[in-house]
């Protein structure tokens, strides 16, 4: 661990933005020759052997557009502990994945029943619900493939621990169990009655536990301490807590050609959400402090976390 402050760039925003681009072209040529048919397909490609229409929907779900959020958390967090972007490419891309399924599942008629993810129609939209299941479930098996193979870390003891964790992190106890709840919820009609802490609670399943997993992630492949882990832990649920209410406020806030999806669904379904029982001004406070408190969980780490801290930044201000 070091605590020397590398010298600060002058534009931090700038910089913040420019790592964020490469990471996303890191990922998007990782994934979209995780997901060719073509030359180039790497070890775990499983493209040769995919039915074109389901490889057609994977590559629609994965491949229109996204910011790579999670995936650049991974990255970050692995550089704190000298682990080169490529080094964690694997871990990066297997975590999108994931989450491009859950989109590809969330979008639906079962279930949020979206037209429009991305700026692009969804996957139900572009091909059918049954395509866009088995694209989702494909999405899923080709993440965990990402972490088992050799390439995302030399250590098999590793690979095995990060399987755990985003298992974990995206099943029954993590997102798959905060989408249930919500559904739940939805279902029985008791937006009323959720408060507070039971949407907060569902809302760090759902959407935190990825977050969470990208944070931690990064230790895991850089060796980092039980405390540094702890300490990524931490920054990551207030990240993803602050995450959260930033969706919340652009559905209520945003229009839907810069956020690339449905907005006011939550209010038209009469949803209660974070910013529907805080109210907008309490909402948005929240949100600062959250984004402070998940600046704070970086101490640990001095000058090396500046770019994480910018992270947390870029979530307070995002517009998609
Ligand atoms: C269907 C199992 C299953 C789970 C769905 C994540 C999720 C659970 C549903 C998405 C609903 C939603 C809008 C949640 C709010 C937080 C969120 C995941 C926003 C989208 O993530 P971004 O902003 O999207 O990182 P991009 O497009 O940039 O990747």
């Amino acid at each position: 661990m070091s605590n020397i402050n590398p010298v600060k760039p002058s534009n931090p925003k700038k910089s913040f933005e420019d790592a964020l681009s490469m990471t996303a072209h890191r990922v998007d040529d990782c994934l979209a020759n995780l997901l060719t048919t073509g030359e180039g397909s790497t070890d775990v490609s499983t493209a040769e052997r995919v039915p074109d229409r389901l490889l057609q929907a994977m590559r629609h779900a994965v491949l229109g557009g996204g910011k790579r959020f999670r995936p650049f958390l991974v990255e970050q967090s692995a550089a704190l502990f000298g682990v080169a972007p490529e080094r964690a490419l694997s871990a990066g891309g297997a975590v999108e994945l994931i989450h491009c399924y859950s989109l590809a599942h969330d979008d639906l008629p079962a279930m949020d029943n979206d037209d429009l993810r991305r700026g692009q129609p969804t996957v139900w939209r572009a091909f059918d619900d049954w395509t866009a299941i088995l694209a989702g479930d494909g999405l899923q098996a080709l993440a965990f493939e990402c972490l088992g193979a050799e390439r995302c870390h030399p250590d098999a003891g590793v690979r095995a621990e990060l399987t755990v964790m985003l298992a974990r992190a995206s099943g029954g106890l993590g997102m798959v169990g905060g989408q249930a709840l919500d559904l739940e919820a939805e279902r029985l009609g008791d937006g009323q009655a959720q408060t507070l802490d039971t949407i907060r609670h569902l809302q760090s399943m759902k959407t935190g536990a990825l977050i969470v997993f990208s944070c931690e992630a990064g230790a895991v492949l850089g060796g980092g301490s039980s405390a540094e882990r702890a300490a990524l832990r931490s920054y990551g649920e207030k990240l993803g807590y602050a995450f959260q209410i930033a969706d919340d406020l652009l559905d209520v806030e945003g229009d839907a050609a810069t956020v690339g999806k449905a907005v006011a669904k939550d209010a038209d379904a009469g949803k209660a959400t974070l910013v529907s029982l805080m109210g907008l001004d309490a909402a948005r406070s929240a949100l600062t402090r959250t984004r402070d408190e998940a600046i704070a969980a970086l101490d640990v780490f001095g000058g090396r976390g500046d770019m994480l801290r910018q992270a947390a930044d870029f979530v307070v201000d995002r517009r998609r």
